[in-house]
């Protein structure tokens, strides 16, 4: 069910041409009118369309500390470890990302540096409905903590308008989460990036959602930061001959299960492994619950691709810029420098994304879309600020000051030659 494209073909069909991720018109214009309307009536406007769209409303809209402490009650024991185990890995990783504040130049006459302070309120969406994810509740808020946000304020609709799904909860616990709201859609990134009554403002939104609210965190974006907007979640895998079929099947069809637009490739210099691989797709995914889902973004979205050599298949990857790249080949390290633009590389045939999207350390939140090509993946870097520093003295200013001068005034500023020259020739009343 997968099709076969040749290298030219692949490049024709599969390579980003346009902003595919752009929410359509129809879809913005709803997302503004719902904002406009939060915007200007809050927790009335908020509360129609939580009734409209999330089924009902919320006796109140923070998720309770009595609250918070049942959902453990119904989360089984092994799945509780199985989480916290994964936290601890991905708070690992992360922590390793984190930088202080630093000097960059220090001498009697100059100081200069860098201030590294964290963003002070993030906000978290949550889909709740098929893709009600506890792994990207931790992959969100674990770098924020780390980082030293000081609220991480988590959003997502309740079901039936009464209470979230438990296992949400959990992890929002494990993660740190300061406080969870009732609220879905493209109501809650209006509310918490303007504010009502009752749900305060954040400074930044991150995490994933469906297409409106991806309107509708790109039309706030500008009053608050947002992390990225997101496009269908995709797989490139190069392999030889040195690979398993049914390894590389079953990661192509993990892939394919995330919903009908996500994208799955195999780029091979091996016929027979290519041969093999349909093969086993076709047996794995007759028994998937997903099989639907997986089936249509295969046989739609996705591509085998025979190249000439493993050159030719970087050269295609990186032009694809994929957010998952698996690198199946003989000593699969010795090939991590010719990965140019990838969102995160899962090496050897033992390592299968799956492995990244719930538990090693590596965040799973990437750049798809072939936005590899110049952004990363989530870390404790989007929720830290970076201000510079500088000190000069007299001394220093003196030296520098006729370079100033002179730039300010090829740029036509006098103003600003006279804020040094007043500063150097203190008893010149012309300057
Ligand atoms: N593959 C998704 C993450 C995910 N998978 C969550 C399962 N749950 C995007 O990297
Ligand atoms: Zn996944």
């Amino acid at each position: 069910m997968i099709p076969n494209y040749s290298s030219e073909s692949f490049v024709e069909t599969f390579l980003p041409k346009k902003k595919s991720n752009q929410a359509d018109k129809e879809v913005l214009e709803i997302a503004r009118k719902i904002i406009d309307d939060i915007r200007a009536n809050g927790d009335e406007a908020l509360k129609k369309y939580v009734k409209k769209f999330d089924g009902g409303v919320p006796k109140r809209w923070e998720v309770t500390k009595e609250e918070r402490l049942d959902a453990w009650n119904q989360v089984s024991n092994e799945t509780i470890d199985s989480l916290k185990k994964a936290a601890d890995n991905i708070r690992s990783f992360h922590s390793k990302q984190l930088q202080s504040s630093r000097f960059m130049d220090v001498n009697d006459e100059i100081i200069s540096g860098q201030l590294f302070r964290p963003i002070e309120r993030v906000g978290i969406y949550v889909p709740g409905g098929t893709a009600c994810y506890p792994s990207s509740v931790l992959m969100n808020a674990i770098p924020a903590v780390l980082a030293g946000v000081e609220e991480v304020i988590m959003v997502t609709p309740a079901r039936n308008g009464e209470s979230i799904a438990p296992i949400l909860s959990v992890a929002a616990d494990i993660a740190g989460v300061t406080t969870i709201y009732k609220i879905g859609g493209i109501q809650a990134i209006a509310s918490i990036a303007y504010g009502t009554e009752t749900i305060p403002t954040v400074d930044k939104i991150v995490g994933p959602g469906n297409a409106y609210v991806a309107a509708a965190k790109s039309l706030v974006f500008g009053d608050v930061g947002i992390d990225m907007i997101a496009g269908p979640s995709e797989v490139a895998i190069i392999a030889d001959r040195s690979a398993r079929p049914e390894y590389i099947a079953s990661d192509l069809i993990a892939q394919a299960e995330h919903d009908k637009n996500a994208r799955a490739f195999l780029f091979s210099t091996s016929e027979a492994l290519i041969k093999q691989t349909i093969v086993e797709v076709e047996k794995q995914c007759a028994i998937l619950p997903r099989r639907e889902i997986a089936e249509s973004a295969l046989k739609v979205k996705s591509a085998v691709v025979l190249v000439k050599d493993i050159d030719k298949a970087f050269e295609l990857v990186n032009l694809l810029a994929p957010e998952h790249l698996e690198i199946q080949l003989v000593d699969p390290l010795s090939y991590l420098g010719k990965v140019k633009n990838a969102g995160s590389v899962f090496l050897g045939n033992y390592t299968p994304e799956a492995l990244g999207d719930y538990y090693a350390g590596p965040n799973h939140v990437l750049p798809t879309s072939g936005t590899a090509r110049f952004s990363s993946g989530l870390s404790v870097d989007d929720f830290l600020k970076k201000t510079t520093f500088l000190y000069y003295s007299e001394n220093a200013l003196k030296q520098a000051s006729s370079h100033v001068v002179n730039i300010a005034m090829e740029e036509q500023l006098a103003g600003h030659a006279r804020a040094v020259q007043k500063r150097i020739n203190k008893n010149d009343e012309s300057s």
